[in-house]
């Protein structure tokens, strides 16, 4: 780090409470593996994959290796009627992992371009088969589909809407959210309750609509800033059922379960559910490049290039679409994913995680445990009288002091360790929590 005081009045930080960050900060100046090192030096185990994005680890050799020699040969090409040859490559290669029939891919920056363009190619799909009713779309509480005005109108945390109300799309409901069924606590992997109940809610949104008007289901499969949120056995399968049934797309919101967060490539094909569309971000560059993007059925992309007439088939692109840099961080990630076997690695982790994770049950304060892959969290019950999250942060405070990143999520312990951690790693991260737990009031 730079040898002077460093100023932090000007950064407005986001999603964070920049003044209690400013009065004691937390600093990082590099990462490697599975670990942060601290502007003071110390090491810190990254529990959360950073946030959720990290899956191969930090600074793996042939990422940065790949980002570093791209840019230098071709610093920036746009993909508006210009191509480079990396984006076919990354989409050929997303495409490979994608669900059989889902062979076209739509890059992004982020994945909160990836909701607004999954839902564009929604409208725009229905719209060319002469259904152009088909604007409304169906989202979930507690879901989190990222903060453009799309993905907010989807997404169901009340403290990401509260502060827009008045300018979040009109045509969106919202399922009920799948957690709350007391017989679900304490839940390894999908809950046995409440699966088929909760997606016939969809029967009746599209009741009250009709399904010519309704464009698209989302959902991300694991609400993960909801608070890790397991779907019920069946759920998602009913979903698809109705969705198939009604004419109405299924969007997998993959931002987070992709990229064999669930042991596969995405969490379509651990729950076996063909989606429509899949959007991703984050884990396709383990975190070092920017970059996110839509999957799309073959059949969709087909609508849109054999409509009549010639010229720009989707109106939709970003600058940076299917920029050099993140293809190449993109593809050199893949190539670590297969070359290490990460998805079957973290897969065969899942279980000793689940243990340890579970091992929570009984600690103060815990009312919850649940986890499916490598994500789960813990949930804490909240002080009387005091702001919802509070302890959680205590204790993600706490954790840090000692060494271990975990993410408070409301009341809840979120942790999402890097697909390469080890069982010693887990070991570590799990006992500090509890070390700290069974410090706080
Ligand atoms: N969908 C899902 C399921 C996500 O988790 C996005 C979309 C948006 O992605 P971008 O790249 O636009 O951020 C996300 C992002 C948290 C937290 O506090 C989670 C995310 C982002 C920021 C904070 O857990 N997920």
């Amino acid at each position: 780090m730079e040898n002077r005081v460093l100023n932090l009045e000007h950064y407005w930080m986001p999603f964070t409470d920049n003044r209690r960050f400013k009065a004691r900060p937390k600093l990082v100046t590099a990462a490697k593996d599975m670990h942060f090192t601290t502007a003071e030096g110390r090491q810190v185990l990254d529990g959360l994959a950073t946030l959720w994005c990290v899956n191969a680890g930090h600074a793996r050799p042939r990422i940065v290796e790949a980002i570093r020699r791209q840019a230098g040969e071709l610093d920036f090409a746009a993909s508006f009627s210009l191509g480079h040859p990396l984006a076919f490559r990354l989409a050929e290669r997303v495409a490979a992992l994608a669900p059989k029939g889902m062979g076209h891919v739509f890059f992004t920056n982020s994945g909160s371009e990836a909701i607004d363009t999954a839902m564009k190619i929604a409208v725009g799909y229905h719209r060319l088969r002469g259904e152009g009713t088909r604007t409304r779309f169906v989202g979930r509480e507690r879901s989190y589909h990222g903060v453009n005005i799309a993905g907010m109108s989807l997404g169901g945390v009340p403290a990401n809407r509260k502060a827009y109300s008045g300018v979040l799309l009109a045509g969106v409901d919202h399922l009920r959210h799948t957690h709350g069924f007391s017989q679900n606590l304490f839940s390894r992997g999908e809950p046995p309750h409440g699966g088929t109940e909760l997606a016939d809610e969809l029967e009746r949104v599209v009741a009250l609509h009709d399904a010519s008007n309704v464009a698209a289901v989302v959902i991300d499969p694991v609400s993960a800033s909801g608070g890790v949120l397991v779907p019920p056995q069946g759920y998602l399968k009913r979903l698809r059922e109705i969705c198939t049934k009604h004419g109405i797309l299924l969007v997998f919101d993959e931002v987070i379960t992709g990229w064999g967060r669930l042991g596969t490539p995405f969490a379509a094909q651990h729950f076996g559910i063909e989606p429509d569309l899949i959007t991703y971000a984050k884990g396709v560059t383990s975190g070092a490049v920017p970059l996110g993007g839509v999957i799309v059925k073959d059949s969709i992309y087909e609508t849109f290039t054999s409509a009549q007439g010639p010229g720009v088939e989707f109106f939709h692109g970003y600058t940076y679409s299917g920029h050099p840099l993140a293809c190449a961080a993109g593809l050199a990630t893949l190539d670590t994913y297969e070359e290490e076997g990460l998805f079957q690695k973290g897969k065969t982790l899942s279980q000793y995680f689940e243990q340890g994770l579970h091992a929570m049950k009984g600690l103060p304060n815990v009312v919850d445990c649940r986890n499916l892959g490598l994500i789960g969290a813990v949930e804490l019950g909240s002080r009387p009288r005091a702001n919802y999250g509070e302890r959680a942060f205590e204790v993600f405070e706490k954790c840090w002091d000692k060494g271990v990143f975990v993410r408070p999520v409301g009341e809840a312990l979120a942790f999402c360790p890097p697909l390469i951690a080890e069982k010693k790693h887990l070991d570590e991260m799990f006992g500090v929590v509890a070390e700290v737990l069974k410090k706080t009031a």
